[in-house]
């Protein structure tokens, strides 16, 4: 374990090298995207190099797919590869159902492509994001430039239609600039407080025109792997 890692780092590290346990010589993996998912990579590119492991990965985000080919772990594009038999990222949230909340590092849309191209999909994180109820961080929801503003006024509307209290739905911002996903699209951050039903919202929320994708990952994670500040690692 790297030396004087602060406690959360920690607990991220030890999710990380515990999913890597599950890397095997020959596998095709999605590699995920965020903090969590950065220590993945690094335990990954370590077994590269100590046992000569055998993998290629396919990125879910640029930044992800840069800090890859910096370590030398190998990568190459989903269509390349075809179907995956493991994906590894990182979650916002996620429920007793495992069901998730992502987005927060913007790039939910390649993530949920490439999780749902996997046999498994693994989610390494800190015990900080497991939840009751997901809805606590806000909604990322993916939406095409064009018309955002009709866009997000439409997904307002459902969700007064759907009783859903919305303290606010905003685009997500770098300073004044809308921050760009991987796709040159938006985010909208749904502030949500809590999620009743998030299978029908996921649902109802991709039916809005402009909308590309939403950042609830249902039935689709199969393991959480939690990772603790005192370096315990728990799986569910
Ligand atoms: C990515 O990892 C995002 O979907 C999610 O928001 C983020 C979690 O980031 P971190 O691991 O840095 O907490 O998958």
């Amino acid at each position: 374990m790297p030396a004087d890692l602060s406690a959360i780092d920690k607990a991220k590290f030890v999710a990380a090298l515990r999913a890597v346990d599950h890397v095997e010589s020959g596998m095709k993996l999605g590699l995920g995207t965020g903090s969590t998912a950065a220590w993945m990579v690094r335990c990954l590119a370590e077994r590269i190099r100590d046992e000569g492991l055998r993998v290629v990965g396919v990125p879910t985000s640029i930044r992800t797919a840069e800090l890859a080919q910096s370590l030398g772990v190998p990568i190459t594009t989903l269509d390349e590869a075809g179907w995956l038999d493991l994906t590894i990222d990182g979650a916002d949230e996620f429920d007793p159902e495992l069901n998730l909340i992502k987005g927060g590092g913007a790039a939910l849309l390649r993530e949920k492509i490439v999780a749902t191209a996997s046999d498994q999909m693994i989610v390494i994180a800190d015990a900080a994001k497991q939840v009751a109820q997901l809805g606590a961080f806000p909604l990322p929801v993916e939406v095409i430039p064009f018309g955002w503003k009709a866009t997000q006024a439409q997904i307002e509307e459902m969700l007064v239609s759907m009783d859903v209290l919305a303290r606010d739905v905003r685009l997500r911002r770098a300073g004044d600039d809308p921050v760009l996903t991987d796709q040159s699209n938006y985010i909208l951050d749904l502030h949500l407080r809590r999620i009743g039903n998030p299978r029908q919202l996921s649902l109802v929320l991709n039916q809005i025109p402009g909308v590309v994708e939403n950042g609830l990952f249902i039935d689709i994670c199969d393991k959480v792997v939690i990772g603790h500040g005192d370096g315990r690692v728990q799986v569910r």
